[in-house]
């Protein structure tokens, strides 16, 4: 293992400030994300261990006080919590498997973008281990990590969020989501199923625009305004979703129906035909 040069640590043990603790942290990929989280840890004072298959681009945390493991087993058995944000699931699996042993008894945080489906997978992996695996999901690009527009969704059965849950909002804002290993992974993956639908309506929208002189740049100022205040209304909606059976929609069926054919008829007017709008059609109930 390298040894850390204390001269350019970010912060020593010492300053840590309030009522925070120190802790022992090990990041494992220190691809785009998983370097701005390293960073994150060594701001905040704590004991950062770092492992990446491509051992050049640990060099800037180094230089930053961080120190560098051999393998991923040596990273995993110098820290009290482990943080995983590698490429895939598969590359999870590739970095946990031979690493059980090293890996029992601690806290496991990963942070790779996977399907519910794996997370729980990895959930029953970690209990047949003895690792306490916290599954999570990033809503934030790494530019924006540890600012206040991030934040991180985790799920599991682990009591240990709240133990290091002071260590974690080091990354932004941490949500648990619930005791279902995939709950972090599907609100993720929820998020941005919304985000690519909004997009995708964006996209459609400045075809149409333009077909009357408009512009998609014009568009954007004014659909981007409209949506922050329909997105307002989500909470007012959810009972629509969480209690159909008593939910009683603001605007009926028949209205969205008749809104959606419209905007359909206005999309084939200006030659502007979209697939998206006919699904919505066919799939949207009142709201
Ligand atoms: N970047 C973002 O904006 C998003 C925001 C939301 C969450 N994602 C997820 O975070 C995971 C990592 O993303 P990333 O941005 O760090 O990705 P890269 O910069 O491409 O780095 C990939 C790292 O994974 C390592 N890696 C790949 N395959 C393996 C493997 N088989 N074994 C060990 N490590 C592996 C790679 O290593 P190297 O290429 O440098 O040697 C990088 O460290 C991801 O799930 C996003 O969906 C980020």
């Amino acid at each position: 293992m390298h040894r850390r040069t204390a001269a350019t640590t970010l912060r020593t043990r010492g300053e840590m400030s309030n009522s925070t603790v120190a802790q022992r942290v090990s990041v494992i990929g220190l691809g785009a994300m998983g370097a701005a989280l390293a960073k994150a840890l060594l701001v905040g004072g704590h004991e950062v261990t770092v492992w990446n298959r491509t051992a050049a681009r640990a060099e800037p945390l180094v230089a930053d006080g961080a120190t560098l493991a051999a393998t991923p087993a040596e990273a995993m058995a110098a820290a009290d919590l482990v943080i995983l944000c590698v490429l895939d699931d598969a590359a999870v699996r590739e970095q946990v498997a031979p690493a059980a042993e090293q890996l029992r008894g601690r806290v496991l945080v990963n942070l790779t973008t996977t399907t519910p489906e794996q997370g729980r997978s990895l959930g029953r992996w970690a209990e047949a281990n003895g690792v306490e695996l916290i599954d999570g999901g990033i809503m934030a690009v790494p530019a924006m990590i540890g600012g206040p527009a991030a934040f991180l969704l985790y799920s599991g059965v682990t009591p240990a969020f709240d133990r290091f849950r002071h260590v974690l909002d080091l990354f932004g804002r941490a949500e648990w989501v619930g005791t279902d290993y995939g709950a972090a992974a599907m609100y993720d993956l929820a998020i941005l199923g919304g985000m690519y639908s909004m997009f995708a309506g964006f996209q459609q929208g400045g075809k149409m625009v333009r077909t009357t002189g408009g512009s998609a740049a014009h568009l954007a100022t004014l659909m981007g305004p409209f949506l922050q205040a329909m997105a307002g209304l989500f909470g007012q909606y959810a009972p629509g979703i969480d209690d159909p059976a008593t939910y009683v929609p603001e605007q009926s069926a028949e209205f969205t129906s008749g809104a959606l054919t419209t905007i359909n008829t206005a999309a084939d007017e200006a030659g502007t035909p979209s697939e998206l709008l006919q699904v919505l059609l066919k799939t949207v109930p009142g709201i």
